[in-house]
């Protein structure tokens, strides 16, 4: 009996210390880059696993995504086509990688509308699969919306009409294929989707499109040797979702832009299916946060570093106005630069930055007819929502039409590494934009302060955000590191 009992507490130690050097050894210290304030320290380390190589005569020049030739002649109107198609890229000298885009090799063009437009646009397939294109942020009913409901098979046309009825915004589009949003995403399907509205319009902050208002898709790849795009998923990959080694901008490895010499507008996307970066400027200068997922804020907010989770966006202004002709600065994730600003002696655009930006409504928690619960819980394939993972044919929440909701959305930590173990999730939902109420009973930091869609939530964290269902339809709530949503952290909504 003495000997049976020793061999199971014997047995008992090697599992959990096995288990811990497997979890230490996955890398499972966690997702989230520090970042002063929230998340300090929380998750230890800042290693970003990162090894874009430094700056060399390979150096390309910034890609701008074209926007796309609005067909319709008649004002009030637009109409756009898009062909998601194969392709191929150089991005490593010498070797071909393949790649989806949408009109071209790889990402897609940007579509740029008018608040008030109707909309109308024809996706072709001709990827010789099926996919699916969801315009993400864009308030409008669920047939519209692009989720896995609406699959586009090969060699088929989808054409989603809409009327625009939200605020200027820096939006986007991908495919959300059940199962496969994670590999269409990450072969290049990915573009641009920016709504202007009178208040953009009026404002003076800088809007010559790739002049002083420039796109910066910030994306992850892993590549191997021969220069394809590895997607075939490791243990690490599910678990973490897949992280590449080079981090690439509108789809250039290192690349350098050319700014003037005054103050320049990015529009930050984080189009990598995974990795949450913590950006800021080489040389530490501060920055200004003008607008986050859904819109512009209401004041510019003064900022040193930036994290960006999986979707989301953030309008920056950098001033490059102290800087001589011909000076640079880089732009950093962690500290591992990965593209550059090279200034010009040209001045443009506007001396001062608006003190007042967008107007947001004041968030009014008794305008909510009820809280709902989310809970973002498990690791690896069990990742789950409320305890359940994705079923086409269930519908998990049913909300009426133009109510106005509490989702009270929680990160349940796993209690690993000391309690603050567990990753931290973007939990993203179609059809609305949301205010953020409180992160754990604590007001959101003032970049949070505006429209959001993709919300990040750390371990153990609780967020409260409130949002108003103005579109009827069937939509997707999910985790947006895409390995996640493809095992099934995923849920459905019916508005009615
Ligand atoms: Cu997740």
């Amino acid at each position: 009996m003495k000997k049976a009992g020793l061999a199971a507490i014997i047995i008992i130690l090697l599992v959990v210390a096995g288990g811990w050097l497997f979890m230490r050894n996955m890398g499972m210290g966690g997702n989230v880059p520090e970042q002063g304030g929230m998340g300090q320290g929380m998750m230890g380390g800042s290693n970003n696993n990162v090894n874009n190589d430094s700056f060399s005569d390979g150096e390309k020049p910034l890609p701008i995504p074209p926007i796309l030739e609005d067909k319709n002649p008649e004002p009030g109107k637009a109409e756009f086509s898009l062909v998601a198609q194969k392709g191929s890229m150089e991005f490593l000298k010498g070797k071909e990688t393949d790649t989806f885009g949408y009109n071209g090799d790889y990402l897609g063009p940007v579509i740029r509308v008018k608040k008030g437009e109707e909309v109308s646009i024809k996706v072709k397939n001709e990827l010789g699969e099926a996919t699916t294109i969801h315009w993400h942020g864009l308030e409008v009913d669920g047939e519209q919306d692009g989720g896995p409901h609406t699959g586009i098979q090969p060699d088929t046309t989808w054409n989603p009409q809409f009327k625009i009825e939200q605020p200027a915004a820096t939006l986007w589009y991908h495919p959300h294929l059940l199962d496969k949003t994670g590999e269409h995403v990450y072969k290049g399907l990915a573009g641009l989707f920016l709504i202007d509205d009178e208040v953009s319009e009026r404002l003076d902050i800088p809007k010559d499109y790739g002049v002083n208002d420039i796109p910066l898709i910030v994306q992850d790849k892993q590549l191997d040797s021969d220069g394809s795009f590895d997607y075939d998923l490791s243990m690490h990959d599910v678990m973490m979702g897949l992280q590449g080694d080079t981090i690439m901008v509108n789809g250039a490895v290192n690349p350098y832009v050319e700014v003037p010499k005054g103050k320049v507008r990015f529009r930050l996307l984080n189009g990598s299916n995974a990795r949450i970066y913590n950006f800021s400027l080489s040389n530490g200068q501060e920055f200004y946060q003008i607008g986050s997922d859904g819109g512009l804020l209401e004041q510019p907010v003064k900022m040193n570093n930036l994290v960006l989770s999986s979707a989301e966006r953030a309008e920056l202004i950098v001033d490059f106005s102290t800087f001589k002709e011909g000076e640079t600065v880089e732009l950093t994730d962690q500290g591992t630069s990965f593209m550059k600003f090279v200034v010009t002696g040209e001045q443009t655009g506007p001396s001062e930055i608006p003190a007042q930006l967008a107007d947001i409504p004041d968030v009014d928690p008794s305008t909510a007819t009820r809280t709902r619960e989310f809970v973002m819980a498990g690791m690896g394939r069990n990742v789950t929502i409320n305890g359940k993972q994705m079923d086409m044919d269930r519908v998990d929440e049913e909300l009426k039409l133009h109510d106005t909701e509490i989702w009270e959305i929680s990160n349940e930590s796993t209690g690993m590494m000391g309690g603050n173990g567990g990753m931290a999730h973007p939990f993203h939902a179609h059809g609305t934009q949301f205010l953020i109420l409180d992160r754990d009973g604590n007001p959101p930091p003032a970049n949070e302060t505006g429209w959001k869609d993709t919300i990040l939530v750390y371990p153990g964290e609780k967020v409260r955000a409130i949002a108003t269902f103005d579109h009827k339809g069937i939509f997707m709530y999910h985790c947006h590191i895409l390995e996640h949503e493809d095992a099934g952290m995923m849920g459905q909504f019916d508005v009615q």
